[in-house]
């Protein structure tokens, strides 16, 4: 495929300062698709230079020029929106189909509803004997992962250029082709020179450095609980803002009144979809004792059907990973009804739609997140504990309740300590803050919850 042979900085595609590539490799054959440059710390600290002299003129500019930039860039992301599918299904496996309907899809409507909220937003209120204004936090260092690649880095770049900030992104080593992409629809949108950037490179490499550096405001960080722990940490030493959304360890807890099949068979496409790699995904089923070995069947049926609909996981660490996890989960006392630990093809990063049942809340695969298509189904004896098993992990990112009455299930989310809880199924809806309570992370993304992220208050009193 073809890629920039440089970075993206100050408007222009220059050319990195260090010899290293990163190899861009298809997860469904292993093979090398393309070559993007590694970034240096030299890289990202041009890149930060141009995003800070970029940000006075762009914080001055009016909402309305903003949205303008933003609504053009959801229409230059449309018009290469089979583009943008076909990149990402190259670069991270996943079905066309799928890649059309999510991974472009989405990011073209968040694209979107942060052109709306830019125009629509009250950047100046009256409170009072005082007017307060919000204004830009300032240059926002976004760090993302690959599982959603386009789409991690809408929901950070939008509200950024939303509320008049400029951005250095260093997206994931595994998928910076659609990153390329972006950055040239930005590019087409119209936004001037400085506001974005985009350093290609290696976590420890170019994405410490981007945390580290003292000319960035805000860091946005999307990824793995041990990296962002350490980003936290880096920013609390320089009191620098910091937004962090981790992982999660999800429930969809189905109540007795609820419709078993459905809610089995859309918790198991849950899981599956993206094969497995969603930090929102419902990965602990939790069925009432009575509807145990129904729900069990069921699930493994469901599970048996995706065979090879999913895509493959994104590189050969992440499998061994979650192979791993599998393996642990039978070792400490779950029974296997549908996939398991062995290879279903002999080429590509594929793991086979897994069900583990008889799952206990202190196992490993019911406490840890594990990135793949594997589904935990515990048993809980009435709503109390349910509730307790539920809250009982480090992570509160999302869930979902099923119950025949729709206040019952409501009743049952608002004591779930979780930042996101889907009600007999859900629908996406790009305006609602998603991010995570306990150990799942630091703010919110998505609507004007995740624009507030990139503003700071000021207020003048008369
Ligand atoms: O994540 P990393 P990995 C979880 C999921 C997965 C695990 C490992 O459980 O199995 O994390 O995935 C950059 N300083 N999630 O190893 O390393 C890195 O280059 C600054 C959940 O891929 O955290 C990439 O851009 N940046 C999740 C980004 O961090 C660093 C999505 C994420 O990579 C860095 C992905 C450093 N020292 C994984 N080291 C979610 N919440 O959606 C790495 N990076």
């Amino acid at each position: 495929m073809k890629a920039h042979d440089g970075m993206y900085i100050d408007g222009e595609w220059r050319p990195a300062t260090g010899p290293d590539v990163i190899e861009v490799v298809n997860p469904v054959d292993e093979q090398v698709i393309a070559r993007v440059p590694a970034g240096t710390a030299a890289d990202v600290d041009h890149a930060v230079r141009a995003a800070r002299a970029a940000l006075p003129a762009w914080a001055a500019t009016a909402p309305a020029e903003r949205a303008a930039r933003l609504a053009a860039l959801r229409d230059a992301l449309a018009a290469r929106k089979d583009e943008i599918a076909e990149t990402v299904t190259a670069e991270l496996g996943s079905p066309l189909k799928f890649s059309q309907a999510v991974h472009a899809g989405v990011p073209i409507a968040v694209a979107g509803s942060y052109a709306e909220l830019a125009a629509t937003h009250a950047f100046e209120e009256k409170v009072g004997n005082s007017t307060v204004h919000q204004e830009p936090v300032g240059v926002v260092g976004a760090i993302t992962p690959w599982n959603y690649p386009l789409h991690q880095i809408v929901a950070k770049v939008a509200p950024a250029l939303a509320a008049g900030c400029t951005v250095v992104l260093k997206p994931a080593e595994d998928t910076p082709l659609v990153a390329q992409l972006f950055a040239e629809a930005v590019h087409a949108a119209g936004v001037p020179a400085g506001v974005f950037n985009l350093v290609t490179g290696l976590g420890p490499v170019a994405g410490q450095a981007l945390a580290e550096h003292p000319g960035v405001d805000l860091v946005s960080f999307t990824g793995s609980t041990a990296v962002g722990r350490r980003i936290g940490a880096t920013a609390g030493a320089a009191i620098k803002k910091v937004a962090l959304e981790l992982g999660g360890k999800s429930a969809n807890v189905i109540l007795p009144s609820a419709d078993l099949a459905k809610a089995v068979n859309v918790g198991v496409a849950n899981v599956m979809s993206n094969s497995g790699q969603t930090c929102s995904a419902w990965t602990r089923m939790l069925v009432h004792r009575e509807q145990y070995d129904e729900a069990v069947e069921l699930a493994a049926e469901a599970a048996a059907k995706y065979g090879e609909r999913i895509g493959p996981v994104v590189n050969a660490k992440q499998r061994e990973r979650v192979l791993g996890y599998i393996e642990k989960g039978v070792a400490e006392g779950a029974r296997l009804v549908a996939g398991g630990p062995g290879s279903p093809r002999e080429r590509g990063y594929f793991v086979s739609p897994t069900v583990l049942a008889d799952v206990t809340p202190e196992m490993t695969v019911a406490q840890e997140e594990i990135f793949g298509p594997v589904l935990s189904i515990l048993r809980y004896e009435d709503e109390e504990d349910a509730l307790r098993i539920a809250n009982g992990t480090v992570y509160g990112l999302a869930g979902a309740v099923w119950a025949g009455d729709e206040a019952e299930a409501v009743a049952f989310a608002r004591r779930m300590e979780t930042g996101q809880v889907d009600i007999n199924g859900g629908r996406f809806n790009p305006l609602a803050p998603f991010g995570g309570y306990k150990q799942s992370g630091v703010g919110r993304e998505l609507g004007a919850h995740g624009l507030a992220e990139y503003l700071q208050t000021k207020s003048l009193q008369f």
